[in-house]
Order: structure tokens, then C-alpha cells, then sequence
């Protein structure tokens, strides 16, 4: 109901509309509309009322539900229905058990604060209230389940070329970090149910940091870690800037689920790779090796080659780039 009141206020934005009209229109009293109109208050909207004239929206707060990001879609399935949360512990979480029950592809799970983020291999991921998009994207890809790690890249791609709108340099660092000024600002988890051949559905989690501060980071990643805001200077719109992920990501994902087609994305992951061409450290049976990124390819996966000449494709896992965070 109380979208319904803002639809309708967001609908008439340049006229005041009378609560006996919204009440009429969406069938409750005046009183409830006084009350959803407060709660919209409380939420962050800037509502004028004058008596005799009624109810006019000045402006809307910058959080991530459905009737503030939908505004920037132009998708078919990929966000067409938005879950949305003040605080969860990891949209992950939720995500898997929500398509555990059946809920359908393309639904996004998004919180305005993590109190327990998740990284790979049970690494935590920091997101602090209303400072990033912290979401994660159900899907139900009717493909074998050893081509997963592609999601991961086309989903890096989609990032990259979300961010890239913002005028600043994107790279990516395989398999899922996305950077600026060789810092970590996006990172993807990608996650799966799956049979034999045959996967029941994936969770992409994607968190990018937006406006947090630099020295809003905590020590541990104070040093790698960086926002759209701490590089360029200045705030910007967390819903926009979700809207352009999705946009992006669905186009490419289209795609891939059309024909298996990750030509664009790859084509992506390739241009701005910041790894390729580089030498960097791999961990193999907890050995560091140092190896040279050669390509990326057509799997999402890494061709590193040894000092021998030998090559090895990786399908993921840690690599590191040296002197990476010293540079600016
Ligand atoms: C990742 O793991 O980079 C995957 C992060 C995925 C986060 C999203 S948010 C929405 C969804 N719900 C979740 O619960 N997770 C997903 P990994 O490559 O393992 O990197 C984790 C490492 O990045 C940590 O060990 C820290 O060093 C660093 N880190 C943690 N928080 C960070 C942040 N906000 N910005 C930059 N680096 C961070």
C-alpha cells in the first residue's frame, strides 16, 4: 500500500494530490494515507503537504527498493522484482535460500548494510549502511555446471562497463575484483546448487563500494581497498548506479543463456585486465609461483605460463599482482 501511495505521488510529481484523492484512488482511509505518507517521510522522502491542497513529492532518498531503482531499468527479467532489506546479514544467504523455494530468475536480493558479507573461501566482505550496493542476483542458467566461472566474468564485465560511464578507469584483476587506481573496488562471489550436469540455480553477489570515505575503510583494508567516491571525489547515486549493473549484466547474460555466446564479455575481461601480459604469484599446493598472465580464454579461465614455457588454465583462485597496492 505504501508503494502504491508513492506510485501515485511519483506519478503526479508536479501537482499536489488531496489524501481523499490518494485515499479514493488506492482504496484506504485518509488517516492510513497519513500514516504511509509519514512512513515515506521517515524513509528519507522529502513530501510537501499543505492543508486544502494535499500531498506533493520533492524528492527522493537515494536507497536501493524496487520503486527507486526501477526508474533506471530498461531489462526484461533481471531485477523486475526486487527484494529489499535495511540490514541482513549477507544477501548471498538470502538469495540461496530464496531460490532453495523457488524463486524465479532474475530477482534481486539488496540490503542497504551487511552485518556479516561474505567473500570466497569464507572471507568477509565490509559493507557499511547506505555507503554501496551490496546484491545478489538469482539465476537459473540451463547450462552445465563447469561453465559457472563464466557468470563470474560476465558480470565483471557488467561492472566494469557500469563504472566506466562514471568517466574513471576500470580494470578487472581475474577472476573478480573490480579496480580503480589499484584498488579493490568491486568484488563478486558467485555461488551454486547443482546436479551432475546440471545446475538448479546460481547466486551472484556483487558489492561495490560507492561512497564511502577513505578513511571510513577499516585498517585491515584500508590500504586496498577504494570507492567510487574516495577516486573521484564526489557522491553518487547508489541506485543508478545499480540500475546500469543490472542493464549491462543482462544484455551480456542474454546472451550467454541464448547460445553461450560470452564473446562480449570476454572480449571485456581481456581489454581491461590488469593482470594479463604481467607477471604475477599463483599459490599452488601452498607454494608461491611466479608465472606470466598470458590470456583469458574463451573457458573465463586464466593462461598462465610457467618459466619452462609450460602453460596451465586456471580456473580460479588467488592471484597476486607485485607491488600492486604500492602503486597509485
Ligand atoms: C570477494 O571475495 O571479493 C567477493 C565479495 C562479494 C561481496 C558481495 S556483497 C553482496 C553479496 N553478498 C555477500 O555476502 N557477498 C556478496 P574475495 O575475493 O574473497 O575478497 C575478500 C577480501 O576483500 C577480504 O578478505 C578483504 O581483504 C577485502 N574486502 C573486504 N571488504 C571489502 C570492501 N568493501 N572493499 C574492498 N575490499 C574488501
Amino acid at each position: 500500500m505504501k508503494n502504491k501511495v508513492l506510485n501515485l505521488l511519483k506519478e503526479n510529481k508536479n501537482n499536489f494530490l488531496s489524501g481523499e484523492k490518494i485515499s479514493k484512488e488506492i482504496g484506504v482511509s485518509r488517516a492510513a494515507v497519513w500514516k504511509y505518507i509519514n512512513t515515506l517521510k521517515e524513509e528519507g522522502y522529502d513530501i510537501e503537504s499543505i492543508s486544502r491542497k494535499g500531498y506533493k513529492i520533492i524528492n527522493s532518498p537515494d536507497i536501493l527498493t524496487y520503486e527507486e531503482i526501477k526508474e533506471y531499468l530498461n531489462t526484461d527479467f533481471i531485477g523486475n522484482k526486487i527484494i529489499h532489506f535495511d540490514t541482513i546479514n549477507s544477501t548471498n544467504i538470502k538469495a540461496k535460500e530464496l531460490a532453495e523455494t523457488g524463486e524465479k530468475e532474475g530477482t534481486v536480493i539488496i540490503s542497504e548494510e551487511q552485518t556479516l558479507g561474505r567473500g570466497r573461501l569464507g572471507r568477509i566482505w565490509i559493507a557499511p549502511k547506505y555507503k554501496g550496493i551490496w546484491m545478489s542476483i538469482i539465476l537459473r542458467p540451463n547450462i552445465n555446471p563447469i561453465h559457472v566461472a563464466k557468470i563470474t566474468q560476465i558480470s565483471a564485465a557488467a561492472v566494469c562497463l557500469a563504472i566506466s560511464e562514471m568517466e574513471i578507469e576500470v580494470y578487472i584483476k581475474w577472476p573478480n575484483d573490480i579496480i580503480i587506481n589499484n584498488k579493490k573496488v568491486c568484488g563478486i562471489l558467485t555461488e551454486m546448487s547443482c546436479e551432475l550436469n546440471k545446475i538448479n540455480y546460481a547466486v551472484l553477489g556483487i558489492g561495490i563500494n560507492v561512497n564511502i570515505d577513505e578513511n571510513e575503510f577499516p585498517d585491515s583494508i584500508k590500504n586496498t581497498a577504494a570507492s567510487i567516491k574516495s577516486a573521484l571525489g564526489k557522491e553518487f547515486m547508489r541506485k543508478k548506479i545499480a540500475a546500469k549493473v543490472l542493464n549491462h549484466f543482462e544484455t551480456l547474460y542474454k546472451q550467454f543463456i541464448i547460445d553461450g555466446n560470452t564473446n562480449k564479455s570476454l572480449d571485456i575481461c581481456r581489454k581491461k585486465s590488469i593482470v594479463l601480459g604481467k607477471k604475477i604469484n599463483i599459490i599452488k599446493n601452498n607454494k608461491t609461483i611466479s608465472v606470466k598472465a598470458v590470456d583469458i580464454n574463451d573457458e573465463g579461465e586464466l593462461v598462465v605460463e610457467y618459466e619452462n614455457g609450460e602453460t596451465e588454465n586456471l580456473i580460479s583462485g588467488e592471484i597476486s599482482l607485485k607491488n600492486f597496492y604500492n602503486k597509485k
